[in-house]
């Protein structure tokens, strides 16, 4: 890989909190990933990360989810976004506890939506950080939206959006999953792993959702996002996080088990 190719990297909110404990992370597992993307030596990378138990609950207790409905839901979209940032603090921190030049830059600032999709994007001071060799670090999050006064915008959109707006060589999908099954690996034991996903492929599986609670949709969502991504011809690779040593190689470029979804 060439130094000026871009990696955009997405944490999934399964993989670096317990979706089943609001508010908990799972600083280990962060930990371990920030070893091992200061060690991969990319050195144009973004980092997004999802909401997993911190965003996704008091999204969906407050409704945020489903835009404005009374004056009731603000206190949410602050406490919302708040959460959100507790947890970027976490990641940003280990990153930097690893010697990277992690630098939070939070959504709600620079994306507005139109019924949840991104409309507009100030990303000057993203193209800057790049351009200084920082790492930028976005989540997904509670942001201001055209139509329906408030949104949330996942943060697979942030990371389709920025891949292809910045033209960047490779996303790396680090889950709390191997990648994309023929069914649903939790309900079928013969579910096996596909390798090589095509776009065209999508509606042919039953791609399997995330049975804990999830706002913004599992992974059927996830590769819908993904898709013109994959078909403008930029690799996504979906690999699992919990198991050492996977975002490493994803981001080495090295053979690694999960699922490739390209074009
Ligand atoms: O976990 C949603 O981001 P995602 C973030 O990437 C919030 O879908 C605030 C629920």
């Amino acid at each position: 890989m060439r130094p000026e190719d871009l990696v955009v990297l997405k944490l999934g909110g399964s993989a670096i909190t317990f979706k089943d404990r609001p508010l908990e992370a799972d600083e280990t597992t962060i930990k371990r990933l920030a070893g091992e993307i200061a060690a991969s030596g990319v050195c144009k990378l973004i980092i997004v990360h999802g909401g997993g138990s911190f965003g996704h609950p008091l999204a969906h207790r407050y409704g945020i989810h489903e835009g404005l409905k009374g004056n009731w839901q603000l206190r949410g979209l602050a406490e919302t976004h708040l959460a959100m940032e507790e947890l970027n603090r976490l990641v940003v921190g280990a990153l930097a506890a690893e010697g990277l030049p992690a630098v939070p830059l939070p959504p709600i600032s620079c994306f507005t939506t139109r019924r949840g999709r991104i409309s507009k994007a100030f990303l000057e001071p993203l193209r800057a950080l790049l351009a200084l060799g920082a790492v930028p670090v976005l989540y997904g999050d509670v942001v201001l939206d055209e139509a329906q006064g408030f949104a949330i915008l996942s943060g697979d959109q942030i990371t389709a959006y920025l891949a292809l707006t910045l033209g960047a060589s490779r996303v790396v999908l680090a889950l709390c999953v191997d990648g994309v099954f023929t069914k649903d690996p939790l309900k079928h034991p013969d579910a096996r792993l596909v390798e090589r996903l095509r776009p065209e492929d999508l509606s042919a599986l039953e791609a399997g959702g995330s049975a804990a609670l999830d706002v913004t949709g599992g992974m059927g969502e996830k590769l819908r996002e993904m898709a013109p991504v994959a078909s403008a011809g930029v690799p996504v690779l979906l690999v699992n996080a919990r198991v050492p040593g996977n975002v490493l190689k994803a981001l080495r470029g090295e053979k690694v088990r999960g699922t490739l979804f390209l074009a």
